[in-house]
């Protein structure tokens, strides 16, 4: 069979990825229909080296689309996405707008993609960016030694936050070492040169929307909410490619050596733990253009029994967004 491929975002950061791993893999697509806002409508994007019209989301009838990978922001999601959906599109949502409804399943491929199977509303939800890579390297740990806490602090890249910080940092930079003053837009303070604590909102409890995604996310892909995640997001100037400082406490001692053997063999990951300088993955030497999520420096908790350290490196715009959505939309091709 040949699907109707919508991809509404088309001309993002996100979606323009979508275009290019649905051709690199191959996904059956009989027809395919970039979307985005009217700003960009008349334009082009790239398909498996072809042109494609953008057309404008507002006026554009969903009736007869097959799948839509929608990565257009949480408010456009909020509004279009049940429409495609109640014209009878599969809709796999990159943004945040629907991943807390109990009748919307969250899905990681490689961690629990029967989830996809049961989707009342015709929609899946793809995970934030820096839950998708933690819980790629996690799942296996959990279903061996079960893990009672996670404390995790993120190292994300600008590009999560979209086109426009990618731009920000770029301008940012050349202009400081040009002498010129910089100005801040995208983000609250200067990201250029400087590390910023601060992803998403800030919420009641003094921790930020990025942060909560991490705690609620992980309860509801792993399907436990008994574990304990403690979380701090920070900005850094990265253009591709998410890092984690993660510290785990597990019910049953793992060691080192059997996590590496776990994780050598898990779908998705690659390890690369040779405890010598340059033996560890970095956003650009690893992880930036490529699907895997790397771990290394994995090694004990010199500070409690049942610990245990990994540092957690993937693309957040391909495996933490553009890839898994591809990926779901295999399962769902494949009758999941
Ligand atoms: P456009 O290029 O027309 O603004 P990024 O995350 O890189 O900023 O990209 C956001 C994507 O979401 C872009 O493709 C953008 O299209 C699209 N988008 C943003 N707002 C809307 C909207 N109201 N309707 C349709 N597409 C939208
Ligand atoms: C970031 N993780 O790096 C975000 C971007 O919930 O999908 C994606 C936000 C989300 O800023």
């Amino acid at each position: 069979k040949q699907y109707k491929v919508a991809v509404v975002g088309a001309t993002g950061a996100v979606g323009e990825v979508m275009l290019s791993i649905l051709a690199e893999r191959d996904f059956p697509v009989g027809e395919l229909v970039a979307l985005a806002s009217e700003r960009s409508a008349g334009g082009t994007v790239k398909f498996g080296g072809r042109d494609v019209v953008v057309q404008d989301l507002a006026t554009f009838d969903p009736t007869g689309v097959d799948i839509a990978l929608f990565s257009a922001g949480g408010s456009t999601s909020k509004e279009y996405a049940p429409r495609f959906a109640a014209a009878g599109a599969v809709v796999i949502d990159n943004s945040s707008a629907f991943r807390y409804y109990d009748d919307v399943p969250l899905v990681v491929s490689e961690v629990n993609p029967e989830a996809a199977k049961n989707r009342p509303r015709g929609i899946i939800a793809n995970p934030n960016c820096s839950t998708m890579q933690m819980l790629v390297a996690l799942a296996p740990i959990h279903r061996k030694a079960g893990i009672e806490r996670i404390n995790v602090a993120t190292y994300q890249s600008v590009s999560g936050t979209g086109r426009k910080a990618l731009e920000e940092l770029g301008r940012q930079t050349a202009g400081l070492l040009n002498f010129q003053t910089v100005e801040a837009e995208v983000y609250p303070v200067q990201i250029a040169f400087n590390v910023i604590p601060h992803g998403g909102d800030f919420t009641d409890n003094g921790y930020t929307t990025e942060e909560m995604k991490l705690v609620w996310e992980t309860h509801k892909i792993l399907d436990d909410s008994t574990i304990r995640v403690n979380a701090t997001v920070v900005r850094v100037p990265v253009f591709y490619g998410h890092s984690e400082a993660v510290n785990i406490e597990t019910r049953d001692k793992i060691t080192p050596g059997e996590a590496r053997q776990l994780l050598e063999s898990a779908p998705g990951v690659e390890v690369v733990d040779e405890r010598a300088p340059g033996g560890y993955p970095t956003p650009v030497t690893h992880a930036s253009g490529n699907d895997a999520v790397y771990v290394g420096r994995i090694r004990d908790d010199l500070s409690h029994p049942r610990g245990l350290n990994l540092w957690i490196v993937s693309d957040n715009i391909r495996k933490g967004a553009a890839l898994n959505a591809v990926q779901i939309a295999e399962l769902v091709a494949a009758g999941g």
